[in-house]
């Protein structure tokens, strides 16, 4: 589907991913980056972590969503003052980054639809077949909604056309998506976002909390291995897309508590002295056994850090939503 609609972008990830693999497999310690993880086998084991009884984060933020939506909508669209002068109802306009599989989103869209009748919803995701399976379940699912799909990388920039002045936008930051980045990127993410705002949009930010560290790596390691099946499928990534010849039985799926750090590390670990190669981009690696790629970080905030995140990259945080543990926190966060 990706291949005929967009050749372009299919070349652009190819150069993309050849150059990630070998700047990350050079290096020392060895690393590749997360997004590696989602081609559709990958997006699929995510799916199915997702419903993992270990996995506590998407039902939890999920449990947050649904006790608070109508909340969250009508104080997105209605604090922090107005850029309009008449009475006029503001109507929101919802962005998301990341299509992901909008379960979640679903509450969200419903809450909007039913303040304001209709609604336009913004999937922002660098995944033409993502964008194309949120409309089709969105626009089925929801009718008042119409999906407006935009095509591009957040990571590398954010581009929206200027909302009218009877809108206001509400972006979508959810699933603690942004635990994947180190603290500095997850900031130079937010300043993004912010820049592509004006002033009375909103941001609602899910993250991922601090918990006891059973639970946090009981929820990397489950009991199925699908967690290690997702881990390891980029190695399958590799050797499909690369032309390498990894043994998938030579490598161990490992989730390791980072606590100075504060975040889960996922890794794989070479079980024996063993040699891989990689034709298509040139590289012929030698693992000692024990020796580790790191593939994952999932960063996990001090209650009132994601308020702090928000206030440093211009926003102002209004309002936070956790559930009865303190496990996840959803914030609303307002451009001034
Ligand atoms: C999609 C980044 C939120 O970090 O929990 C799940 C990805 N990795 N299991 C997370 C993931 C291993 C997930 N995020």
């Amino acid at each position: 589907m990706t291949t005929i609609a967009f050749p372009q972008i299919t070349a652009q990830t190819e150069l993309r991913v050849a150059s990630v693999v070998r700047d990350g497999l050079s290096a020392r310690p060895r690393s590749l980056p997360s997004w590696l993880f989602y081609d559709p086998t990958g997006s699929h084991l995510f799916e199915r972590i997702t419903e993992l009884p270990e996995y506590y984060l998407t039902r939890t933020e999920r449990e947050i969503l649904a006790v608070n939506a109508a909340e969250m909508i009508n104080q997105a669209a209605e604090q922090g003052g107005s850029r309009l002068n008449g009475n006029e109802p503001i109507r929101l306009r919802i962005a998301e980054l990341g299509a992901g599989s909008a379960d979640k989103t679903r509450l969200l869209l419903q809450a909007a639809a039913r303040r304001q009748g209709t609604l336009i919803y913004e999937p922002v995701d660098v995944s033409a077949s993502a964008l194309e399976a949120a409309c089709e379940r969105i626009e089925r699912e929801i009718p008042a909604v119409v999906v407006a799909p935009r095509l591009m990388d957040y990571t590398q920039a954010l581009d929206l056309e200027q909302a009218s002045c009877s809108e206001r936008r509400l972006v979508l930051y959810i699933g603690s998506s942004i635990g994947n980045f180190e603290l500095h990127e997850a900031n130079q993410l937010l300043q993004r976002v912010r820049a592509a705002l004006q002033p009375g949009d909103a941001l609602l930010l899910g993250v991922d909390l601090r918990k006891d560290e059973s639970t946090l790596l009981a929820a990397y390691d489950d009991a199925a291995g699908v967690t290690a099946r997702f881990n390891l499928n980029l190695l399958t990534r590799l050797n499909r897309e690369l032309d390498a010849d990894f043994d998938l039985e030579a490598f161990s799926h490992r989730a390791v508590w980072n606590h100075a750090k504060s975040r889960i590390e996922m890794h794989l670990e070479s079980r024996t002295a063993q040699r891989v190669q990689l034709p298509a981009i040139d590289l012929d690696i030698s693992f000692k056994a024990g020796e580790r790629i790191h593939t994952e970080n999932s960063y996990k905030y001090a209650p009132g850090q994601a308020e702090a995140m928000l206030s440093a990259t211009g926003f102002t945080p209004e309002s936070t939503w956790t559930d009865a543990r303190g496990w996840f926190a959803v914030c609303l966060g307002r451009v001034g």
